[in-house]
């Protein structure tokens, strides 16, 4: 994490906003991030995002969002999984950076920036993280505070789930999941963050998980984009969260009953 953050203070990168109303295309200023340190914060921290008031809106738009990317893509490497026979039988590459066919970046997180208020409705069903073939599936995730997390093991190995969250790498929860263990059940009331997972056994196994204190959240799949549907009228920041490349930010103006269209891009050269 702290090496992501170390990488806000250096990305310079053009940003193009497509409006699809006006069907021009704008040169925005490079992202503006603060350089200066996030501060720290208790590993839980109940914002109760629902409890703040409500702000004025007009009827709820869509914001289409295009995470593309720009250069060649880095080569993923195989993981050398020799050392758990179980791990082994299946060969898999590195997934640190995926890009699709279309030049646009897979397991990008796509988010309305913290500070959106308004009383949302906490999802009831579960977002589900499974362990299988020695991999978190999905890689990369979004969901709400207080929703719940069942985390799966599908392996007959033995895995941990080792969380952490912020830069200082602080220990989220550290929980063994030997085969045929329990789905495990969390909830995170602390919004806008990622948890890191890992596996102590197996160190080529990560996940992420960003937790929104909003509905207004998606991870980019196989076709690069992210639609946030039914958000209230207004100007937002938008923010995109990819785990090598880091965060992007531009602005965006939702209008009653519309759907904007946003590309942000990410440069192949610009990870450390
Ligand atoms: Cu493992």
């Amino acid at each position: 994490m702290q090496r992501l953050f170390s990488m806000l203070a250096i990305s310079c990168l053009t940003l193009f906003v497509l409006n699809c109303s006006g069907g021009e295309k704008t040169a925005k200023k490079p992202p503006v991030k603060s350089a200066a340190k996030p501060e720290a914060k208790a590993p839980i921290k109940a914002e109760a995002p629902a409890e703040a008031p409500a702000e004025p809106a007009g009827e709820p738009g869509n914001i289409k969002v295009t995470v593309n990317f720009e250069g060649t893509a880095p080569k993923m490497e195989a993981l050398n999984r020799k050392q758990d026979p179980f791990c082994a039988k299946t060969a898999m590459n590195s997934e640190t950076v995926l890009v699709n066919d279309n030049n646009t970046l897979r397991n990008a997180v796509v988010k309305l920036s913290k500070g959106v208020r308004g009383k949302f409705e906490t999802p009831k069903e579960a977002a589900v993280l499974d362990q299988q073939a020695c991999m978190y599936r999905p890689r990369v995730l979004s969901m709400m505070a207080g929703q719940t997390l069942q985390i799966k093991n599908s392996d007959t190995t033995l895995h941990n789930v080792h969380t952490y969250q912020g830069e200082a790498k602080k220990t989220v929860f550290n929980t063994a999941m030997p085969p045929n263990a329990k789905t495990l059940e969390k909830t995170f009331s602390d919004g806008d963050e990622v948890i890191t997972f890992r596996c102590d056994v197996h160190p080529w196994m990560a996940g992420f998980v960003y937790v929104a204190d909003h509905p207004f959240h998606g991870v980019t799949s196989t076709d690069g984009t992210v639609t946030l549907s039914n958000v209230p009228a207004k100007k937002y920041t938008l923010e995109t969260w990819h785990e090598k490349y880091g965060f992007q930010k531009t602005e965006v103006v939702v209008e009653a009953g519309k759907t904007v269209e946003v590309s942000i891009g990410y440069k192949a050269d610009q990870a450390s």
